[in-house]
C-alpha cells in the first residue's frame, strides 16, 4: 500500500508557505507516488497559485494531491503515515493525539526555512521528544551535502536548457503572457518586496547604454514602481518607459509559468524562499531580496549564502555581485554595484551555471524526505 503523507500549512503571509509546500506536494505524487494530503488555512494564497482551484472547497484533488481546507473546527480524520508540519505551524490538538495513539505511529517532521548558515547541518535530522512520547525530527532545507537539500523536480534542468535553447519557445512563451520582447534589450525580472533600492535601480537602468526590459509580476513593489514613476496605479499589461528602461506590469502567473519566466529572463531578481531557489535553478545571474527578520536576523542569512554562493568567483566579482546584495538589503543605492556587476557580467553568466549544477548534483529535497521516511522505518 502507499505510504500516506499530510502536509500541514499555515500560510503567515505571501505566498512563500503555500508555494514551497503546494511544490513539494505535487513533486511527492508526481515522481514517488505517494498518496499526499496537503492541509491549507488560506485557499485563497493557494488559489493565486492555483487559479483552477476552488476558494471554498473543504476537500479537492488538484494534480493528483488532495488539497484540504484547515479550517480553525477541527474535524477528526486519521492521521498519515507521514505528517509534516511546514515552517514551524502549529497542528491540531486533537490530530496530535491521534498521532500518538496510531499503532503505527507516524513519522513527524517540521520542515524549517531555508538558510545557509552553518549550524543547519547540524540541527538537520535532530529528534525532539514531545510530552506525548512522539518524536518530531528537524528538517532542514539547504544549500550544502548535510542539509535536506532543495526542492527540485527531476526533469527541471533538462526542461529548462532545452527552454532556453530554443529562443522560439521562449518567444511563444513571452507572447502567452503578453510581453514583446525588445530586440538587443536586457530582459529582467523583478519580485521583491517594498524596496528603498529600486529607485536607484531604475535611474542607472535607464541611463544605461544598453536598453533593459523589466518585467514586474503584480505584488508588493508595484507601490515603490509607481512612486519612483511618478505615475498612479500601474495595472497588468501598463508599460512605462524612462530612458533606455522599458517597464511593463505582469499578472501573477502559475509557478510553472514563474520557472518559465525565470528561464527567459537575463537576470531576475528574487524574494523571499521558493522563488529564490528557482532562480538558481533557472541558471542565470539573480538578485536576492531576503525576507526581513526582527533584530536584522535576515542579514545573517543573506551573509552566509554569500559566502557559499561567491566562491569560484575573482575577487573583483565577488565585491560585484556583495555590494549589490547588500546595497539591494540595506535600502542603499544600487548604481555602483549594478555598474559593477556589468563589468563582470560574463563571469556572473557562468557562475550562475556553475552553482546550478553544483547544487543540482545534491539529493533534492522530496527525495530526501522520501529516503529519510524509509531510513526511519
Ligand atoms: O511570497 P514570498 O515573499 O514568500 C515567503 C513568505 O513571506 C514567508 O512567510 C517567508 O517566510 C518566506 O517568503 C521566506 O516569496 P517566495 O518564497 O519566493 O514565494 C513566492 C511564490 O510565488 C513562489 O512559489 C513562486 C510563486 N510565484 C508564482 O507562482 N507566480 C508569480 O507570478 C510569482 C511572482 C511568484
Amino acid at each position: 500500500m502507499k505510504a500516506t503523507w499530510d502536509i500541514f500549512c499555515s500560510v503567515v503571509d505571501n505566498y512563500g508557505d503555500i508555494g514551497v509546500t503546494w511544490r513539494l506536494a505535487r513533486q511527492l505524487v508526481a515522481e514517488h507516488g505517494l498518496a499526499v494530503r496537503l492541509w491549507v488555512d488560506d485557499l485563497g494564497a493557494f488559489v493565486r497559485l492555483c487559479p483552477q482551484a476552488g476558494a471554498q472547497a473543504q476537500w479537492q484533488i488538484q494534480q493528483g494531491v488532495e488539497v484540504c481546507w484547515w479550517r480553525a473546527e477541527w474535524q477528526e480524520v486519521e492521521p498519515a503515515d507521514v505528517v509534516i508540519e511546514a515552517f514551524a505551524c502549529e497542528l491540531p490538538a486533537s490530530y496530535i493525539a491521534a498521532m500518538a495513539q496510531r499503532v503505527q505511529k507516524p513519522l513527524w517532521l517540521n520542515l524549517e526555512y531555508l538558510s545557509a548558515e552553518d549550524w543547519v547541518e547540524g540541527c538537520h535530522g535532530l529528534p525532539s521528544l514531545q510530552s506525548n512520547g512522539l518524536s518530531k525530527f528537524f528538517f532542514f532545507p539547504g544549500f550544502t551535502a548535510g542539509s535536506g537539500g532543495l526542492l527540485r523536480e527531476r526533469d527541471l534542468l533538462a526542461q529548462r536548457r532545452a527552454f532556453q535553447a530554443d529562443s522560439s519557445a521562449r518567444e511563444v512563451f513571452l507572447r502567452s503572457i503578453g510581453v514583446t520582447p525588445l530586440p538587443g534589450a536586457r530582459l529582467i525580472s523583478l519580485f521583491a518586496y517594498e524596496n528603498a533600492a529600486l529607485a536607484s535601480w531604475l535611474d542607472v537602468l535607464a541611463a544605461d547604454m544598453q536598453a533593459s526590459q523589466l518585467l514586474v509580476p503584480e505584488g508588493r513593489v508595484l507601490a515603490d514602481l509607481q512612486a519612483c514613476l511618478g505615475c498612479t496605479a500601474m495595472r497588468v499589461g501598463d508599460v512605462q518607459q524612462r530612458g533606455q528602461l522599458h517597464i511593463q506590469v505582469l499578472p501573477f502567473i502559475q509557478q510553472d509559468q514563474y520557472d518559465r519566466l525565470l528561464w527567459s529572463c537575463d537576470f531576475n531578481a528574487v524574494r523571499g524562499e521558493d522563488s529564490f531557489v528557482r532562480a538558481q535553478w533557472a541558471g542565470r545571474p539573480l538578485l536576492w531580496h531576503i525576507y526581513q527578520q526582527a533584530d536584522n536576523a535576515h542579514l545573517e542569512k543573506l551573509e552566509a549564502f554569500l559566502t557559499l554562493y561567491k566562491e569560484g568567483l575573482s575577487a573583483a566579482a565577488q565585491v560585484a555581485l556583495i555590494d549589490l546584495w547588500r546595497a539591494w538589503n540595506t535600502a542603499e543605492t544600487v548604481n555602483e554595484s549594478w555598474q559593477q556587476l556589468l563589468h563582470s557580467w560574463p563571469e556572473q553568466c557562468r557562475h550562475a551555471e556553475d552553482w546550478c549544477l553544483q547544487r543540482a548534483s545534491q539529493t533534492d529535497l522530496a527525495a530526501a524526505l522520501v529516503l529519510f521516511y524509509l531510513n526511519w522505518l
